[in-house]
């Protein structure tokens, strides 16, 4: 089994609603197993900042897929709750991002491994330390701890 870590960002609708159904979902699939949960939090929207405000999760998974598969998955989730994708980072019903695969490193057209995001998003730092205090970067060797107390914002 691997572990997983997978973000969930909403600015549509329902937000949290969203979040709690988008897990129900991936639940439901009987591929992966949710074993740690963040807090949901609102937060700023980052890099395109002319949005609503998101609500945020990051949950930590236990599955065999493997991480394009994981990623199939995640797709087809976030098709299931009506995201369209019109604007690049732009509103969403549903973002379901996978951050964290084991300690594996990857950049493929597909798949970047870890989410770029996380040491740029103190949101997601702070979610994944909520579920393991001690995550660490797999890229670096650094904990998150560490990168949280440098990060601004
Ligand atoms: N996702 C983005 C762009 N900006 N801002 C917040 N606060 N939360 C997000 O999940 C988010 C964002 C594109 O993936
Ligand atoms: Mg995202
Ligand atoms: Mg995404």
């Amino acid at each position: 089994m691997a572990t997983a870590f997978i973000g969930f960002g909403s600015n549509l609708g329902n937000r949290r609603d969203f979040i709690i159904r988008a897990e129900k979902l991936l639940e439901d699939s009987g591929l992966l197993s949710v074993a740690g949960r963040s807090s949901i939090d609102e937060t700023d929207p980052v890099e395109v900042v002319a949005q609503p405000r998101f609500m945020n999760r990051v949950v930590s998974a236990a599955t065999k897929l493997s991480p394009l598969e994981l990623l199939d998955l995640l797709l087809e989730t976030e098709n299931t709750l009506g995201r369209v994708r019109s604007v690049p980072r732009g509103p969403r019903t549903i973002d379901c991002d996978l951050l964290l695969y084991d300690d594996i490193v990857m950049q493929s057209s597909r798949l970047v491994l870890p989410h770029p995001g996380i040491i740029r998003r103190v949101f997601l730092l702070k979610q994944i330390l909520e579920i393991d205090p001690d995550a660490t970067d797999p890229v670096s060797g650094r904990r998150y701890a560490e990168i949280a107390a440098s990060v601004q914002g």
